[in-house]
């Protein structure tokens, strides 16, 4: 079995979350997703979340592609998650590429196109409108 994991906040969950997170599935057979918790959006993203971390858990785990949500808590888990899940694939979106390479060392690195012209930024702006 094939295992892909990515991670992010997915906070006001929109199609371009949902065509990374169909892509992420599409390269193996399960997919784990490191959902950033509130503690780690606030203080390390500097993200303040319009839904809090059970409700964007719960719509995740409504999305037919995620196999498994599992807390995000620190930039530094991602090694430990991909040994201790026996990670085949890290996903994520081109946005941050290069930003994740040392995970090389430990399984493949994807960067995939983000989807254009949607974020959750925007979103919110267009709403004040
Ligand atoms: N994404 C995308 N297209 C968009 C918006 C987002 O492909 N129009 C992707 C992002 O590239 C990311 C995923 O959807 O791979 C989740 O996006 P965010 O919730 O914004 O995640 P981010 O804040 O980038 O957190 O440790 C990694 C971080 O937790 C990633």
């Amino acid at each position: 079995m094939k295992k892909v994991i990515t991670y992010g906040t997915f906070d006001l969950l929109h199609y371009g979350h949902v065509n990374l997170l169909q892509r992420a599935k599409s390269l193996g057979d399960y997919l784990i997703v490191g959902l950033s918790t509130d503690e780690f959006n606030w203080n390390m993203k500097h993200k303040k979340c319009y839904f809090g971390y059970n409700e964007r858990r719960r719509l995740l785990e409504a999305i037919r592609y995620v196999d498994l949500v599992i807390p995000e808590e620190s930039w530094e888990q991602k090694i430990s998650d991909v040994k201790e899940y026996k990670i085949d694939t890290f996903v994520i979106g081109d946005d941050w590429k290069g930003k994740f390479d040392f995970l090389k060392d430990y399984c493949e690195v994807v960067y995939l196109p983000r989807t254009p012209e949607i974020s959750t930024t925007q979103i919110k702006n267009d709403l004040k409108k």
